[in-house]
């Protein structure tokens, strides 16, 4: 088993790094949270490998209605971050950022204020901040990679990919997945209010859901309890460290500020509890199940 530190960085996001295994991917998820996009200098233990079966949970639920780029979370992840990465197949990532909306909030929440439609999709006159939508709706951005991802409504989509029929397969797949794990999530506590996915095309140009899938970090997850439209709601998973932060009199500007090992700990439990209520399974059973090196530990 080779060790990281010998393998190829393809890509680093601000919580994740892409590591080249030849003919397949190491996707890696740090421990480390941002908040107001900054990332902070500590870590939260355990991040990452939440973050990690998350997305294992809804590739696995989901492989017969999208295929995605999952291949192992065991063999062939070095031991180091067992728990925390997964084994991908090579894609050919296409530009686009494909949102899908359940409810009205952030960017979407101000387009609609100001033209009645988000990204070119027109709504209901009279809802208000964090209502739910009649119905999911398709938002995709471009990648900007720096600056600001820009909205592309259906036919600025279809051009950018020069493929209609791509675009509408985009369009179906992405609200696909979101019902199906929006759905679930409601059933279990959760309200995942939005998501971004990732598609690309596979060595043999099938559409193949990639990254991360319906995590805290992909998506808006609110807790049902307490949900109130009129306002905006509480983040599940971030919302404890946010409020620590804005209290510290921080100017939401890089550098982050060190985290007290109390909302450290916290925010942990957040986590762990937003991974147990949506599969209904132990986060021990998650690090048994890819010998994640606490286990190790622990096992002796
Ligand atoms: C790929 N990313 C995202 C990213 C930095 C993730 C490239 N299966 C794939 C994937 C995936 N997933 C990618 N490329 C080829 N095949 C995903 C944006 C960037 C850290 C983590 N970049």
């Amino acid at each position: 088993m080779v060790a990281i530190t010998d393998l190829h960085l393809v890509a680093s996001g601000k919580v994740r790094e892409i590591y080249d295994l030849d003919d397949e991917l190491l996707l890696v998820a740090s421990d480390r949270i941002s908040t107001y996009d900054a990332v902070h200098p500590n870590p939260v233990p355990g991040k990452g490998a939440v973050l990690t079966a998350i997305s294992t949970f809804w590739f696995e639920r989901t492989r017969d209605l999208v295929p995605n780029h999952l291949v192992s979370v065991t063999a062939g992840v070095p031991a180091a971050v067992r728990g925390r990465a997964m084994v991908v197949r090579k894609l050919r990532m296409l530009p686009v950022e494909a949102i899908v909306r359940g409810y009205l909030s952030g960017s979407g929440w101000r387009d609609y204020q100001q033209t009645g439609a988000v990204s070119g999709v027109r709504l209901p006159a009279g809802l208000r901040e964090s209502d739910r939508l009649p119905e999911p709706i398709f938002t995709p951005t471009t990648k900007a990679g720096i600056g600001h991802d820009e909205p592309l409504d259906f036919e600025r989509l279809a051009e950018l990919l020069a493929d209609r029929e791509l675009a509408e397969r985009l369009r179906e797949s992405s609200v696909t997945l979101y019902r199906h794990a929006a759905e679930h999530a409601r059933a279990n506590g959760i309200i995942l209010a939005d998501t971004k996915f990732e598609f690309g095309l596979d060595a043999g140009g099938a559409l193949t859901l990639g990254d991360e899938v319906c995590t805290p970090d992909s998506s808006r997850f609110w807790p049902v309890e307490g949900y109130e439209p009129g306002h905006g709601q509480p983040s599940f998973d971030k919302q404890i460290a946010r409020d620590w932060a804005a209290g510290t009199g921080w100017d939401k500007l890089p550098p982050a500020p060190e985290i007290p090992d109390h909302i450290v700990a916290r925010t942990r439990a957040r986590y762990i509890e937003a991974y147990e209520r949506l599969t209904g399974t132990s986060f021990t059973d998650w690090l048994v199940r890819t010998g994640a090196p606490e286990t190790r530990a622990v096992s002796g």
